[in-house]
């Protein structure tokens, strides 16, 4: 039976990945910062408790699990606050995964290590769509530790551990925070067609994201730990769109038109935005035989519907 670790799993794609391999048949550990799990991951096996912040926590961990495969997802994840501590985001994002790294190899130079990269790496790229061979250029905070990270998977792949890399492009769920504007777009029309509340205050509504459903890109993450030598992989949709198309249709989605709610509010809006960001995924395509099974419509109603039944429970 294959063993699988997860860290960062109780964020949301450690939900969705989890449940993958579950699915697969796996063994599946969770390391989390406290050492418990939610009621949902209650068929996880929890490692002994680890911080990305603490090389001896995450040693004993690896240890603890003894894995064939890692998945590593923890991270700040939040571009906006990168913004307001970037130090914190360095060290757990940035160094977290040379702690990470270092600790596979002291501990378990075997097993296959898939890193979560980010689309954020490319800031501002001169081409579009971004394939693999895209200049790093971050922008942001978050995009800058991402990129280390990034450039730490190709390092230790050479001094001779499996590490694969999926620069993932926005990929959103019902499991998603409202910090990310799908979420805050998507509870924000469902709570003013409830009258809960009368605007949604957003930041840039021209921003142009390539928004994928999360379900997917686990399956992809999945797949690239099945493949004889590791690689970079861009996971995406080819597809952009800006946050007044998804306003537009999450409002309609619930009988409303956006504009007469919807507020650009400058206190969202970032100090950089990357441009434009649309991902090329014809390497997954090609190597992984992976798609995207979900269109753009399909996900902001997807996340409609979940924040509909949410109300009614
Ligand atoms: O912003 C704009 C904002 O916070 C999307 C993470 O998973 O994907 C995610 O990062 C866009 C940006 O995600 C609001 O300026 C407008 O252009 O949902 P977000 P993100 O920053 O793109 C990448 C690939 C990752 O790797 C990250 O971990 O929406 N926007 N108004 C807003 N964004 C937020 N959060 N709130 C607003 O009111």
């Amino acid at each position: 039976m294959v063993v699988a670790l997860i860290t960062g799993i109780t964020g949301q794609d450690g939900f969705y990945l989890a449940n993958l391999l579950r699915g697969e048949g796996n063994e599946v550990w969770g390391l989390t910062r406290r050492g418990t799990l939610p009621p949902d991951l209650a068929f996880v096996r929890p490692t002994p408790p680890g911080d990305m912040r603490d090389q001896a926590s995450i040693k004993r961990a690896i240890k603890v699990a003894a894995p064939d495969e890692i998945y590593h997802l923890a991270a700040q994840s939040s571009v906006a606050a990168s913004w307001s501590d970037p130090t914190h985001t360095g060290d757990v994002t940035g160094l977290g995964t040379a702690r990470l790294l270092e600790a596979v190899g002291q501990t378990a130079p075997k097993a296959r290590i898939f890193l979560a990269s980010s689309s954020e790496i490319f800031g501002l790229p001169d081409t579009a769509p971004q394939n693999e061979s895209t200049p790093i250029r971050p922008v942001s905070p978050y995009g800058a530790a991402k990129a280390y990270s990034h450039h730490l998977a190709s390092v230790y792949r050479r001094h001779g551990l499996y590490v694969a890399a999926g620069i993932l492009y926005n990929h959103e769920s019902p499991r998603r925070a409202e910090s990310f504007v799908t979420r805050k777009i998507t509870q924000g029309a469902v709570s003013i067609a409830r009258g809960e509340r009368s605007e949604l205050r957003l930041g840039n509504l021209e921003a142009r994201r390539d928004w994928g459903f999360a379900g997917d890109y686990v399956r992809a993450m999945h797949l690239m730990l099945q493949q004889p030598e590791p690689d970079d992989y861009v996971i995406a949709t080819g597809e952009t769109h800006s946050v007044r198309d998804f306003c537009e249709v999450a409002f309609a989605r619930v009988g409303l038109d956006y504009q007469a709610y919807v507020v650009s509010d400058p206190a969202y809006w970032r100090p950089a935005e990357p441009i434009p960001l649309v991902g090329d995924f014809s390497r997954a395509k090609n190597t992984l035989g992976w798609a995207p099974s979900v269109s753009f419509d399909e996900l902001v109603n997807l996340l409609v519907a979940a924040d509909l039944k949410d109300g009614e429970t």
